[in-house]
């Protein structure tokens, strides 16, 4: 019963809150405005690095458009060894399957790879 009243006192609590944020919508074009002022500068400083190396396919996830690299260490980003998970576009992964060793390059962007080159090793 305890929980039950604390589950209805918290969906009240959100439909409060939700009705607050309604009625203060008007007042909220200025707040908007800096906001997007600020993502802009946040934007701003973010650098992609390009790197290659060799690595293992662990995981092909096309649908979005996902593969998962078992790499080896990669200079130009100061990386060691590891396994981890890159965008790629479908048509890089169309001839790849698990298990497949493969040279890869990569752009990084301080958060996220993002393949640009896949072939089969030799
Ligand atoms: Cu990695």
């Amino acid at each position: 019963m305890k929980k039950l009243t604390t589950i209805a006192l918290g969906v009240a609590l959100s439909a409060a809150l939700a009705g607050c944020g309604k009625q203060g919508e008007a007042p909220k074009t200025e707040e908007k405005a800096a906001m997007a002022d600020d993502s802009g500068a946040m934007a701003a400083p973010a650098e992609t690095k390009h790197g290659k190396g060799t690595a293992t396919v662990t995981a092909i996830d096309s649908a979005k458009a996902q593969v998962t690299l078992d790499h080896g260490a990669i200079a130009e980003l100061d990386w060691p060894p590891m396994t981890m998970g890159f965008a790629a576009k479908p048509e890089l992964l169309k001839d790849i399957k698990v298990g497949d060793k493969v040279a890869f390059e990569l752009d990084w962007d301080g958060k996220a790879g993002t393949i640009t080159k896949l072939d089969k090793a030799p």
